[in-house]
């Protein structure tokens, strides 16, 4: 898979993927993930990427020239499953979508700044539009960070055994249970008897209640549907 980042803060963006599981995906060539700085493809002097937004009002609005020029660009390379827009009005990101998009070849991410990019940006090149949840964010790097995380985890041969995408939460539509390792007792605090047992069939069960349990507890909403 291949992923494209516009941003015009690609070093907010450099940590996250140089690190853990998503540096042993792109070394493994699982998925090569690009970052765009929008400046350099701004052709104004001053290589501005942002303008005052017409009607007035407070707050600048990212200009459409050097998004279209740098999309362009990449469209005429190969072509595009899809060119998302991180924006707190889009679409709230959940597993089923990560799932979908990790089945992908090449997407673009376009992350938003100051009061957003100018609209017709959105309706010209933008097929789907996600945000992380009901908050606000400075800019969509950190939310395209977390987009990216939970598509490149699911690429086969990312994950092995030992942290396999199946059993996590939300992959089931349900919480995952409680986790425990030695010492069998610390400070009067145990571990619960059954997983000492060896009795794997009955340590599943317990595990299965648990999450049930967990999940009406915390996520009743994910029990809904
Ligand atoms: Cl995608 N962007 C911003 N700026 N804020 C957010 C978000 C995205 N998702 C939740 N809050």
């Amino acid at each position: 898979m291949r992923i494209d980042i516009l941003t015009i803060l690609p070093a907010l963006l450099q940590g996250p993927f140089s690190d853990s599981i998503m540096k042993r995906a792109q070394e493994k060539g699982l998925v090569e993930i690009n970052l765009h700085n929008i400046r350099d493809y701004s052709t104004s002097k001053h290589k501005n990427v942002d303008d005052y937004q017409y009607g007035g009002g407070a707050g600048m609005v990212m200009s459409i020239e050097p998004i279209a020029i740098l999309i362009e660009k990449l469209k005429a390379e190969r072509d595009y499953d899809e060119i998302i827009y991180m924006t707190p009005d889009g679409e709230v990101l959940d597993q089923r979508m990560s799932n979908n998009l990790s089945l992908g070849e090449n997407i673009i991410i376009l992350c938003g700044h100051y009061k957003g990019v100018d609209e017709r940006v959105r309706e010209f090149y933008i097929t789907k539009e996600i945000s992380i949840g009901s908050y606000v964010l400075s800019g969509g790097e950190l939310a395209a960070a977390v987009l990216v995380d939970s598509i490149v985890r699911l690429l086969p041969g990312v994950l092995n055994d030992e942290t396999s995408a199946l059993t996590d939460s939300f992959q089931d539509d349900l919480l995952s249970p409680p986790v425990y390792t030695r010492p069998p007792e610390f400070n009067g605090m145990k571990v619960p008897d059954i997983l000492l047992t060896g009795d794997f069939k009955k340590i599943d069960l317990w595990r299965e209640a648990k999450a049930l349990e967990r999940t009406k507890l915390r996520r009743p909403d994910l029990l809904e549907d």
